[in-house]
């Protein structure tokens, strides 16, 4: 009810409420906008430090509403979601998402060299993962399995490779205590992927789910994935801003 009144009033017409892609599109796209919104006029609260972060916070929820917007009118006349737009909006999130890691580690370390090394490794999971999806979906088991790998690679840097080190190095509360809720994020958040993934023909959870939910596990972990990480870095930067602000007023 209220979903379809606010959706009238922006203009676009009435969701069907049966349709649980059109919902989760909807409930996307206005917490993508009031994330952005949140993350674009907080900038000036964060340190200089933080700034160009929370940019990336800007840039990864802005082209998001801009998605979930398309997507939603696609869903309203269709019925269904555009996989290629998914995609495409992964292909620059996931990429941002590393820049995201980078920049956190980078003061410690982390080298443009890693920065380089996930991003390809999150385009190899994302390319099969399409191939998989689209024009070889017989064989979705075996796109899905040669997408993890690109997947356990983020991890790994994350949890054991050049990230990982880089931040153990650090003197700053504030950022492990940041790094420790990405990693929460990237594990957990992330796997909602490949189990909406499953649920492709043949693959594990096809006899559990419709096949057309498989967007609303994708439109959910969005939400959780972008906003979230966005929440974090921005936590954090407050965070050392108040340790400063505390520690001058004591000298
Ligand atoms: C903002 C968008 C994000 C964080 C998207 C992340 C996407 C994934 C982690 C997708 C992973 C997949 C697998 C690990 C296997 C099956 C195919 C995918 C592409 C769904």
């Amino acid at each position: 009810m209220i979903i379809q009144i606010t959706a009238e009033i922006a203009g676009l017409g009435i969701i069907d409420n049966s349709n649980h892609n059109s919902i989760t599109s909807f409930m996307g796209f206005l917490a993508m906008l009031c994330s952005t919104a949140f993350f674009f006029f907080e900038r000036n609260s964060v340190p200089r430090k933080w700034k160009t972060s929370q940019l990336v916070s800007v840039s990864i929820t802005g082209v998001s509403t801009l998605y979930f917007f398309l997507v939603l009118n696609f869903n309203m006349t269709t019925g269904n979601s555009p996989i290629a737009l998914k995609y495409a909006n992964w292909m620059f999130t996931v990429s941002l998402i590393c820049v995201q890691f980078y920049l956190l580690t980078k003061p410690n370390g982390t080298k443009p060299t890693t920065l380089f090394k996930m991003i390809l490794a999150s385009m190899i999971m994302l390319m099969t993962g399409y191939i998989g999806e689209t024009i070889d979906i017989e064989n979705n088991i075996q796109w899905g399995i040669a997408s993890s790998f690109g997947y356990f690679y983020i991890i790994f840097e994350v949890f054991a490779g050049d990230i990982y080190m880089h931040s153990r190095d650090s003197k700053s509360p504030e950022l492990l205590r940041a790094m420790f809720f990405l990693k929460i994020l990237i594990t957990l958040g992330w796997s909602i992927y490949p189990i909406g993934y499953m649920i492709l023909p043949g693959n594990l959870l096809s006899t559990v789910f419709e096949v057309n939910h498989i967007y609303s596990f994708y439109n959910i972990a969005d939400s959780i994935n972008k906003i979230g990480f966005g929440l974090v870095i921005y936590s954090m930067a407050i965070a050392e801003t108040k340790k400063y602000s505390k520690a001058k007023v004591h000298a």
